[in-house]
C-alpha cells in the first residue's frame, strides 16, 4: 500500500489517452482528484501501437507504470490505485454503499454508452465535427475528414443500426439523457456529488459519458447546459475537484429519496435485466440475442463478452456481502422492481478476470490483428 506519492515506485503514471474519449475523461478525473503524479500522452497511431502491444486492447485509456508495467481498464484501475492511494476513498466503507457505488459506476460506464453514441454521431453537426477531429488524433489533415468518415460510419453500425436500435426506439435511446437529467438535476442541487459530499465512484461512471461526450459534442452539450445547469456545474467540480478544497469528514449519503426512484428502477428493470441476458447468450455461445427490458426492445443485439463480466464482478460484490448489507440493498430495490434479474441464472463466468489482474505483468507482446489495424477495436 502506497499512500505516500512519493513512496510509489510506480509512479509517475503514462496516462494514454484521447480528450474526446469517455473512459479517458473517467480515469483522469479520478488521477486529478487523487493527485497521483502522471503524464499524458495523446492517441495517435504511434501510441495506439504501443498500447495494443503492451495490454491486448486497441484502447485508450490505458497506463504505464514507471517500470513499464501496464494497467488497462478503467474500472479494476480505479480498485487498484485505490488500495496504492488510499486516502480520501471514492469507495464508502458501508459495505452496501460501497456495493450501490460500484453499481452506479458499472449502469454510469456501460448504459450510457449506447446513447452517448447516438449524440456524438447521429446529428450531424456532431458527426462531422468528431469525426474530424478524431481523424486528426490518426492522419494530417488531408486524411482527417476519410478517417473521421469512416470511424463514425463504423460507430454507427457497431453501436446503434447493428445493435438493435431501429427508426422506432432511437428517440428512446436519444432520450435516456434526459431521464439522467430528472435523476442528476435535483439530485446536485442539493449535493455536490452523487454520494454525498466526496466524489465517488458512482460520479466517476457518470462522468465518463457526460464529460466527454454529453458536455463536450456540440449538440448534447448545449442540451445539457440549458436543461441541466446543475449537471453542468458538477462536470467542472468533478474535473478540478481536490482533497484539500473538501471537508475532511465524508459524509456519504443513502440513495433514496423521490430523485432516486426513476433511476432505480432503470437499473432493476432494464440495466440488471439486459445484464442477464446477455450473460445467458454467452452461455449458450450466441453471438445475438432479444433484449427485452422495460423501456426497450433491442432485437438482435450483439453479445458482449466484456459486459458478462461485468455483471460477474457485481454479483461477486453483492455476495459478499453480509445477509443485513445484503437486505439493506434489497430494500432499496423492493419498490422498484427488485434485484432479481442480478441473481438470475447464477454467475455466468466470463473467463475474462484473469486479464484484470493488475499491473499486466506478462512480457507477452500481443500482435495486433489486421482487423485491428484497419477497423480498430470497438468491443472489449
Ligand atoms: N472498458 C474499457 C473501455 C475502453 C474503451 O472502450 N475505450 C474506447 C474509447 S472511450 C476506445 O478506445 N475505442 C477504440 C475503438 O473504438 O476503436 C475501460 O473501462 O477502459
Amino acid at each position: 500500500m502506497k499512500d505516500n506519492k512519493n513512496n510509489d515506485s510506480l509512479a509517475p503514471y503514462t496516462l494514454y489517452k484521447s480528450d474526446v474519449s469517455y473512459f479517458s475523461g473517467k480515469i483522469e478525473a479520478y488521477l486529478r482528484y487523487k493527485n497521483i503524479p502522471h503524464n499524458t500522452v495523446d492517441m495517435n497511431i504511434n501510441s495506439m501501437n504501443e498500447v495494443v502491444k503492451n495490454t491486448g486492447f486497441k484502447k485508450v485509456p490505458a497506463i504505464k507504470t514507471a517500470n513499464n508495467t501496464w494497467l488497462f481498464d478503467t474500472t479494476p484501475m480505479l480498485q487498484w490505485f485505490e488500495e496504492r492511494y488510499p486516502q480520501n476513498p471514492i469507495l464508502p466503507n458501508d459495505p452496501a454503499l460501497r456495493f450501490m457505488a460500484l453499481l452506479l459506476e458499472d449502469y454510469g460506464d456501460e448504459w450510457l454508452w449506447r446513447p452517448a453514441m447516438w449524440w456524438r454521431w447521429v446529428p450531424r453537426a456532431s458527426r462531422w465535427a468528431l469525426g474530424y477531429r478524431i481523424g486528426a488524433e490518426f492522419a494530417p489533415s488531408l486524411l482527417a475528414r476519410p478517417i473521421g468518415w469512416f470511424f463514425g460510419r463504423r460507430q454507427l453500425k457497431e453501436w446503434l443500426w447493428d445493435d438493435g436500435v431501429t427508426l422506432k426506439n432511437e428517440a428512446d435511446v436519444r432520450d435516456m439523457l434526459f431521464r439522467e437529467f430528472e435523476f442528476l438535476e435535483p439530485l446536485l442541487q442539493h449535493q455536490p456529488y452523487l454520494l454525498g459530499s466526496h466524489p465517488s465512484a458512482a460520479d466517476f461512471g457518470y462522468f465518463a459519458s457526460l464529460f466527454r461526450h454529453f458536455g463536450n459534442d456540440p449538440e448534447s452539450a448545449e442540451a445539457v447546459r440549458r436543461q441541466a445547469p446543475n449537471t453542468y456545474e458538477w462536470l467542472a467540480r468533478l474535473w478540478n475537484a481536490k482533497p484539500e478544497k473538501l471537508p475532511k469528514a465524508q459524509n456519504w449519503i443513502w440513495p433514496e429519496g423521490k430523485h432516486w426512484d426513476g433511476l432505480l428502477e432503470r437499473i432493476a428493470k432494464d440495466y440488471l435485466p439486459y445484464l442477464q441476458q446477455n450473460a445467458k447468450a454467452f452461455s449458450l455461445n450466441q453471438k445475438r440475442f432479444n433484449h427485452i427490458g422495460n423501456t426497450f426492445v433491442f432485437n438482435n443485439t450483439k453479445t458482449t463478452h466484456y459486459r458478462v463480466y461485468c455483471r460477474e464482478v457485481l454479483q461477486q460484490e453483492f455476495n459478499k456481502l453480509c445477509t443485513i448489507d445484503q437486505d439493506r440493498v434489497n430494500d432499496l430495490f423492493a419498490a422498484h422492481g427488485s434485484l432479481a434479474a442480478l441473481h438470475d441464472d447464477a454467475v455466468i463466468e466470463s473467463g475474462l478476470a484473469k486479464k484484470f489482474v493488475l499491473p499486466r505483468t506478462t512480457q507477452t507482446k500481443y500482435k495486433q490483428t489486421l482487423r485491428q489495424f484497419i477497423l480498430g477495436q470497438p468491443r472489449n
